[in-house]
């Protein structure tokens, strides 16, 4: 079975920080007409008003399935979701939107023959407390809806042959829209305020080291899998992505060799232990070798261009 092509594809989750690149990203390919960017309560980005913009809600399945046939949808991504640390506060929400959403996905793709990308996070990640090895036991209500739409997802593949794939992202940085209610956010506000006021106090401690990731490979990642032919994957939701891992601490001398006085502290509050319990690397060879994952960005490039694009993005608000 090959891969089916993309003609009119739906973006869940449009106006979040992955949803903004991810939709100017598929209309460069597919024209802006056929890629429908889909919100929740969020405004729509000005960068998305060239195509269309609605709003829904992934647990509503009966108007979620009116705007999938409307616009005659057969290519999902989804990336509605409820983060790490808004998950932490508010576990049941967490869980309804992350899966019980899901499932709304899932079952109207089923019945559509949709194609779908449904990603994943380190965050299905934990250690295990007697050996202190990384396992697949997540200790935050989100790694735990993660781990379970994985295998969600590829139940889905095996019982009914539909065609998700899904990456699990490290921490993602970027410029264009911010991130919120994420444990990895401190990796993009460090950014902002070393350019709006040359200090920063970050949540967790200078040696808290994670996998992280530039948004641009991010979305070449997102693209390249769901270009791959289905025959080359040996996975399906669960492909390990990794490009780079640092500490805060190096994340902010990065930052200090380029912006002269830039300090940071470190005060670490609650989700210093959401951090801990992610490994700080991963091993992505599985994606190197189904479908020729290659990343172009490391810490000292992301840092050029972070600082490069937003001192104008400041400066123009
Ligand atoms: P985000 O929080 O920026 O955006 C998610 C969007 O989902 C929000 O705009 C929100 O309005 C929308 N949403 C929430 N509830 C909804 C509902 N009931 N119906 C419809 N929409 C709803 O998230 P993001 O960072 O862009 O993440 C996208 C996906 O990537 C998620 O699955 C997330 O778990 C995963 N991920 C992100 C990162 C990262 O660092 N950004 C890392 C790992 C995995
Ligand atoms: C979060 O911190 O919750 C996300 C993620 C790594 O999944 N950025």
């Amino acid at each position: 079975m090959h891969t089916r092509e993309q003609k009119r594809v739906l973006i869940t989750g449009a106006a979040g920080q992955i949803g903004t690149e991810l939709t100017i990203a598929l209309r460069e390919r597919l024209g802006n007409e056929n890629v429908i960017g889909m919100g929740h309560r969020t405004k729509a980005p000005k960068e998305l008003e060239e195509g269309p913009f609605i709003y829904g809600d992934i647990n509503d399945l009966e108007s979620y399935e009116k705007i999938v046939d409307e616009y005659e949808i057969d290519t999902v991504y989804h990336l509605a979701a409820i983060l790490s640390v808004t998950g932490e506060k508010n576990p049941q929400l967490c869980y309804d939107v992350n899966l019980n959403g899901l499932y709304n996905i899932l079952e109207v793709a089923r019945k559509r023959d949709q194609r779908l990308f449904c990603p994943s996070s380190i965050a299905v990640f934990g250690n295990d407390e007697e050996t202190g090895e990384v396992v697949l036991k997540p200790t935050t209500m989100y790694g735990v809806t993660k781990v379970a739409g994985e295998l969600l997802c590829d139940y889905y593949y095996r019982k009914y042959a539909v065609d998700v794939r899904g990456i699990r992202y490290p921490g993602l940085i970027s410029w264009k829209t911010e991130p919120g209610g994420g444990t990895t956010d401190y990796a993009v506000a460090i950014y902002y305020e070393a350019i709006r006021n040359k200090k920063y106090e970050c949540f967790v401690r200078a040696d808290t080291k994670l996998p992280m990731m530039y948004m641009s490979d991010a979305i070449k990642g997102t693209l390249d899998l769901m270009d791959a032919p289905l025959e080359n994957l040996n996975q399906h939701s669960d492909y390990n992505l990794s490009s780079m891992s640092f500490t805060a601490g190096e994340l902010a001398e990065s930052i200090a060799k380029r912006i002269d006085g830039f300090e940071c502290t470190y005060v670490s509050d609650n989700r210093q232990e959401i951090a801990d319990s992610w490994p700080d690397e991963i091993d992505d060879a599985s994606s190197r070798n189904d479908w020729n994952w290659d990343p172009a960005y490391n810490l000292e490039r992301m840092t050029e261009d972070m600082l490069a694009n937003l001192e104008i993005k400041l400066k123009e608000e």
